[in-house]
């Protein structure tokens, strides 16, 4: 998925999703009711091809019986609603300048989003202390995430998984093989979890709880962070330790800086320049391309060019690896550069130190991070 598809996705999570934090967490513990074993399978998906497929994989890599399998599936509902929204987020290629980070900030970064992060950090500061300590990752880029993923666990979504993943698996050609892989993973989660797979709900993609994971990174990084026996993602305990394991997965380094702004010496111009996450330039690759180099970039790697469409004069940033980490998480320059900016925001508003000091030998970007 290119960012472009991915941009307006934490928005529409917000309009489509119920509070149902709460009642999620309280019926996921609950056993579901025991379905017969099926000879075939009946319901929506009874005539899909790729459905007969999916139960051997299922048999033969994790021992599922094929007979509750297709009981399980006769149950599942094809939500067309879903198909016409991924639809309409499919690429559309490279848009035309006209303020879309302005746009895309102004979204996340609102005097209610900063407020709840604060209440939130306060609520679980000695959680988010231990989930630092344990994966290295500032407490602030944890609540940040789960300010923009679910305002908090305020908005973590109303719809069954299993309908949204059985929907993109087997009537969603473009994305089947990936919703194939997080149905898999959903079936695996459920059993080792105890949990009756017909119960949980989450976003209209399959993303559970505060954190807003797929299967397939639950089955990776969530933990039991509150020693209750259960990984609960819709636990802000476990969600919190989840996120932070996410990230030390994926390489984010404690010492490590994240973006900072690029300064272009008088006259510069980086038009020419490709931008985004998934660009690396080499110092000097940048120093040639006219960028004042900040001391912290020397020895960080190869830098991604971040270019940010705003109204008035195109904003230029370096990202480092920790930026692609947050990317990792949604594969979009603006959601990283939101989830930077909300939690330098928090960090500064709490009163805490940078996570890595700004100041070098240049001295350029003191104050510089906002
Ligand atoms: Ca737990």
């Amino acid at each position: 998925m290119s960012w472009r598809s991915l941009l307006f996705v934490p928005a529409i999570l917000i309009l489509l999703a119920g509070c149902a934090s709460q009642a999620s967490r309280d019926s996921l513990a609950q056993e579901g009711p025991r379905l017969m074993p099926a000879a075939e399978v009946r319901g929506d998906f009874a005539a899909t091809s790729a459905v007969a497929p999916f139960i051997e994989r299922l048999h033969e890599r994790h021992g599922f019986a094929p007979a509750e399998l297709r009981a399980l599936l006769s149950q599942a509902q094809r939500e067309q609603w879903i198909i016409d929204l991924m639809d309409r987020q499919a690429p559309s290629g490279r848009p035309s300048p006209d303020g879309g980070w302005n746009r895309y900030r102004a979204k996340f970064l609102t005097p209610q989003t900063i407020e709840g992060g604060l209440v939130f950090w306060t609520r679980h500061a000695q959680t988010l202390e231990r989930a630092s300590a344990r994966y290295g990752v500032p407490p602030q880029y944890i609540v940040a995430i789960l300010g923009i993923e679910t305002r908090y666990g305020g908005y973590v979504g109303d719809t069954r998984v299993f309908d949204a993943l059985a929907t993109l698996a087997f009537a969603y050609p473009r994305r089947a093989d990936y919703f194939t892989n997080e149905l898999e993973a959903f079936l695996v989660m459920s059993r080792e979890e105890g949990v009756d797979p017909l119960v949980p709900r989450g976003s209209y993609a399959g993303a559970m709880g505060l954190g807003q994971f797929m299967p397939s990174s639950f089955l990776r990084y969530a933990v039991d962070f509150d020693g209750d026996g259960r990984r609960d993602l819709w636990n802000p305990t476990d969600a919190i330790g989840s996120v932070a394991h996410y990230f030390q997965g994926h390489g984010w380094r404690a010492d490590a800086p994240v973006a900072v702004p690029a300064e272009l010496r008088q006259g510069a111009s980086a038009r020419a320049f490709k931008t985004g996450f998934d660009t690396r330039y080499s110092p000097r690759e940048l120093e040639a391309a006219g960028v004042v180099l900040p001391a912290l970039a020397r020895g960080a790697g190869t830098p991604s060019l971040l270019g940010l469409d705003t109204l008035g004069a195109d904003e230029y940033w370096l990202g480092f690896e920790n930026f692609r980490v947050i990317t990792r998480y949604n594969r979009s320059t603006y959601y990283a550069m939101a989830v930077h900016q909300l939690a330098e925001t928090l960090r500064e508003r709490r009163g805490v130190a940078p996570s890595v000091r700004l100041s070098g030998e240049s001295g350029l970007m003191d104050d510089a991070l906002l």
